[in-house]
């Protein structure tokens, strides 16, 4: 008889748990298929086609005159329509003879406001990288927001001094934690989160009354309910008891 009502109560405190409990932690997302891939190599297109592995995609600048003279050598992305927020960047390197064929010597820049990607005075250095001996690295930095980035090479690899790169991801920064909310902003996350609980009270609404009945609901037996179910967690639950006080 009291199943229901029981629920719409439990419901209801859930959902306000979840209304100002933090956001989960988002996996996050390689934005550099969205970029159109630059640099000193003839095949840049290689940068961001998502190919790790292959011999053509490793060996990255096979067919550029460029990339294969005196660094510094420059290969990177722009994302020309849209400003993007970033801070973290993964590079696969060459896969053959490590440490020999891995990028050795670089720096991670992104692109100034209104910058122009040829200008070399418009980029700004991000994570400075000495003697990697690594087949993929991972480069976390500040989120910035840019509508460039590049790897600038100042030390290709030991074995010769071509730049060889199969792949150059790019992720998206995670959103910021919110900030302090308004007293309205908090009142329209709480009616934004009950307004399908409220419909759905409202569309039960004769069979909640017909199990109330004549007699009235006692309240507090639905709180106990909840703090006995709630309090059965383990060392690892949350206290989440509601007072009695905070419901009558
Ligand atoms: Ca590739």
């Amino acid at each position: 008889m009291e199943r229901k009502l029981k629920f719409y109560v439990l419901a209801i405190a859930v959902l306000i748990g979840t209304v100002f409990s933090v956001g989960s932690v988002k996996a996050q997302e390689n934005i550099a298929g969205l970029a159109t891939p630059f640099g000193d190599a003839a095949n840049v297109s290689a940068l961001n086609d998502g190919v790790i592995g292959s011999w053509g995609a490793w060996q990255y600048d096979s067919y550029s005159g460029s990339a294969r003279g005196v660094e510094p050598h420059r290969l990177g992305l722009v994302w020309e329509d849209d400003p993007v927020t970033i801070n973290k960047v993964v590079m696969y390197h060459a896969n053959v003879d490590v440490p020999n064929y891995v990028l050795k010597d670089y720096q991670i820049q992104t692109l100034k406001a209104d910058g122009n990607p040829t200008d070399d005075a418009d980029w700004e250095t991000q994570v400075t990288v000495t003697n990697n001996a690594l087949v993929v690295t991972e480069h976390l930095f500040n989120a910035v927001t840019t509508t460039g980035l590049r790897i600038f090479v100042t030390d290709a690899c030991r074995a010769d001094n071509n730049t060889r790169l199969q792949e150059l991801e790019v992720y998206a920064a995670p959103p910021s934690p919110p900030g302090v909310l308004t007293k309205e902003e908090v009142m329209e996350l709480i009616e934004d989160a009950l307004a399908p609980i409220i419909a759905a009270i409202d569309l039960n609404k004769d069979g909640i009354l017909s199990e109330i009945g004549d007699n009235g609901y006692d309240i507090n037996t639905i709180i106990n309910t909840y703090n006995t179910h709630t309090h059965d967690k383990g060392s690892g639950g949350r206290n989440t008891s509601i007072p009695a006080q905070q419901i009558q």
